[in-house]
């Protein structure tokens, strides 16, 4: 029997689970699909962690999520098509829902199609290798339960591991002597912690935007962020405010590259992440930069130098859930061998079409329809529920408006499903006076 290993329980191997599970539903054969995942529960980043460093067992913290963090787009956009958010909350709910509803929408899905059981739980895998007589994968893992490291043999790999927890940490001149806290996004997990705090943040996106305004949000006493190529250019309330690159801290003093300074109590790194696959030997290691159309993939998900392998999700996301099952479902067709692949150098050139359309994207929306129209292509190829991706953008065009009018309140607007075309409820509390973000208070009509 076909063997297939998915390394990842987060958003996207999920999704694979549930590609395979849904062929199943339908009457189909499927291979026997192993998930490996590293944390206790299933969800991802999605799945909170206090912790920050090392977990119980020594190994590194996956998540990146904290405290009150929202959806930063409107989850109309995430939708899946296989299973809304009125089909889970028995009701239509707002438009940009704090994290432990979101965690409990994903798990909604998985938990209905019962692949629970196809998941062995805190067990990181260590080690991939492929053998090019055999054409298997040995799998190398560890349960850090009973602490026994153990090989399996595998047809298929699955990567869907996330690339938004090993955090990029660039050097300030200064940093080693400064008088205050340093930390790296991935580490941040309380605002609170900031409050009465004269906050400096490194970055101009996703995570400075909001950690910046969660500081704010929560009482620091100012939040300056600083930009290496270009501001954000929202229109920041007061206490709020972008500055050229940091270019060194003199104790608690930062200096710009413009001449100015400002003293600090706490510098956040909000830099980015790094693609990061230790348990992948060079020959099967995507090797990519943060970006919509990553190197070396097929279709965004089958690895041109072996077709065995397939990454999920390693993309730069505007889309993401709907995304990566759009992915899932194709990768496991390739896998039912219901999608035959175009030969290497059909590949390579399907490749360069779209990376040269990549390289002449100038600004979020372009990058928005991008993306669509890679979602469009991949619906076409499976049996993925089709849904409007055309709508979906649109409703990414409204969200960048009401950002753009009004960053401290764009979480206040409601959109419509693409999928039940039921229109949101627009929120009981307005974000910025939202200081509990438990589901429960969520969801209260
Ligand atoms: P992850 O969610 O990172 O899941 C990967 C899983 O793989 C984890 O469970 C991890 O434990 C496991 N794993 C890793 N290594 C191993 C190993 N060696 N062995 C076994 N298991 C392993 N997206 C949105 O749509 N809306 C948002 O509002 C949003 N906010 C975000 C906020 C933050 C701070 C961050 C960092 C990301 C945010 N995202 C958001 C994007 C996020 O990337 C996706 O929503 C989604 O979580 C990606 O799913 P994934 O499964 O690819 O990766
Ligand atoms: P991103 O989106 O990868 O952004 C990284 C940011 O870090 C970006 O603004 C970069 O600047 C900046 N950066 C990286 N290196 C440096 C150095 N050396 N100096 C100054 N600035 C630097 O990561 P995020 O964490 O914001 O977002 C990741 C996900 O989390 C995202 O999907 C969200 O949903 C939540 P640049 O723009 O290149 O000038």
């Amino acid at each position: 029997m076909t063997r297939v290993a998915v390394i990842g329980a987060g958003p996207s191997g999920l999704a694979q689970l549930r590609a395979f599970q849904s062929a199943a539903q339908k009457g189909a054969d499927i291979p026997e699909v192993v998930c490996f995942e590293k944390q206790a529960d299933w969800g991802g980043l999605w799945n909170y962690t206090w912790r920050t460093g090392l977990d119980e067992y020594g190994e590194p913290v996956h998540g990146s999520m904290y405290r009150y963090l929202w959806s930063n787009g409107p989850k109309e956009c995430l939708e899946f098509a296989d299973y809304s958010f009125e089909e889970h909350f028995g009701k239509p709910i707002g438009s940009y829902p704090p994290r432990a509803v979101l965690w409990d929408y994903i798990k909604g899905r998985v938990e209905k199609a019962d692949v629970r059981k196809w998941v062995r739980f805190s067990t990181p895998v260590r080690m991939v290798r492929f053998d090019e007589e055999s054409k298997t994968f040995t799998v190398t893992a560890h349960d850090r339960v009973n602490d026994v490291m153990y090989d399996e043999i595998f047809d298929y790999v699955v990567v869907a591991s996330g690339h938004f927890s090993t955090p990029n940490v660039p050097y300030f001149e200064g940093v080693k002597t400064f008088g205050g806290r340093v930390l790296h996004a991935h580490d941040f997990r309380d605002a609170l912690e900031f409050k009465d705090k004269d906050v400096l943040i490194v970055g101009r996106s996703y995570s400075a935007e909001d950690i910046g305004s969660q500081c704010w949000k929560y009482g620091a006493k100012s939040v300056t962020t600083s930009y290496r190529s270009k501001p954000m250019g929202f229109k920041w309330p007061e206490r709020f405010e972008e500055r050229p690159l940091l270019q060194k801290l003199v104790n608690k003093t930062a200096h710009f590259a413009d001449g100015t300074t400002k003293e600090v109590d706490a510098l956040i790194l909000c830099t980015g992440y790094l693609h990061h696959f230790p348990f992948l030997p060079d020959d099967l290691r995507l090797k990519t930069a943060n970006r919509l159309w990553s190197d070396s993939l097929y279709k965004g998900v089958v690895y041109e130098d072996n077709p065995q392998l397939m990454y999920i999700g390693m993309q730069d996301q505007f889309y993401t859930f709907n995304m990566f099952d759009a992915q899932a479902w194709f990768a496991r067709d390739v896998i039912m061998d219901r999608i035959k692949l175009p030969s290497k150098d059909g590949m390579k050139a399907h490749f360069d079409k779209w990376r040269a359309r990549e390289e002449t994207l100038e600004d979020a929306e372009q990058m928005i329809w991008f993306q669509g129209d890679y979602v469009i292509e991949l619906l076409e190829d499976t049996d993925y529920p089709k849904f409007d991706v055309e709508g979906t953008n649109q409703t990414f065009m409204e969200w960048e408006h009401h950002k753009a009018e009004n960053i401290m309140g764009f979480r206040d607007n409601a959109y419509k499903s693409l999928m039940t075309g039921n229109m949101a409820p627009k929120h009981h509390t307005p974000w910025l006076e939202a200081m509990d973000d438990t589901l429960e208070v969520y969801l209260k009509n």
